[in-house]
């Protein structure tokens, strides 16, 4: 079994590696056209810069990537997360995940709801939820990603009796629950439907970039 100190030192190694990719893509980025000059048409260009981007993503996958990454992100399978620590309101959420240069998490994969579950653990205080980008504000029932894709109507991510567009104890909620939280239930974590008002945590997800 590895050491930590060995397991840092390949990082280092890889993530040198990771970065002196980075330089090139960014120098075959930087090249003006020379078509007329007789050197790399703009196509050869593109197709470059695009199969060192697909080097790009191989070296982020095996350097575990936090180097494609702004700082305090984490990478996971081509693009990036982040995990604050304070509680803000769905749209509030949304809008703090967009000026950090990303959007709420959608939780495409199974893979990535056990990655995200993973590292926000730690984050989570108090009453245990946080949002993704999931709303069905549009049109009750209609539960859409934010980049419009519909949740799979044989999903079974929905915790059990969810969503039920709950209105509140007295039916002070009349808008009912618009916006999907994700919570630990047993030992799965489930969607929920909530109130977007609700203060909870959240996931940010993001490109990778070229630093
Ligand atoms: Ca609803």
């Amino acid at each position: 079994m590895r050491t930590d100190l060995e397991r840092n030192e390949r990082r280092d190694v890889e993530a040198a590696g990771a970065a002196v990719m980075l330089s090139v893509v960014q120098h075959a980025a930087s090249v003006p056209s020379c078509a007329a000059a007789g050197g790399l048409s703009d196509h050869d260009k593109e197709n470059e810069i695009k199969k060192l981007e697909a080097e790009k993503q191989k070296l982020c996958e095996k350097s575990m990537g936090d180097d494609c990454c702004a700082r305090g992100w984490k990478y996971f399978s081509g693009k990036c997360y982040y995990f604050p620590t304070d509680k803000k309101t769905w749209t509030a959420s949304r809008d703090a995940c967009v000026a950090a240069g990303g959007d709420l998490v959608i939780v495409s994969s199974t893979e990535l709801q056990d990655f995200v579950n993973r590292r926000i653990l730690p984050f989570i205080t108090g009453y245990h939820y946080y949002w993704v980008g999931l709303t069905d504000a549009v049109k009750e029932g209609d539960w859409r990603w934010i980049d419009g894709t519909p949740l799979s109507t044989t999903s079974r991510m929905w915790s059990s009796d969810q969503p039920d567009n709950w209105k509140g104890e007295r039916g002070e909620h009349p808008e009912g629950e618009d916006c999907a939280a994700m919570a630990l239930r047993s030992t799965s974590y489930f969607l929920f439907d909530k109130f977007c008002d609700d203060r909870f945590n959240r996931v940010c997800e993001a490109k990778t970039q070229i630093k």
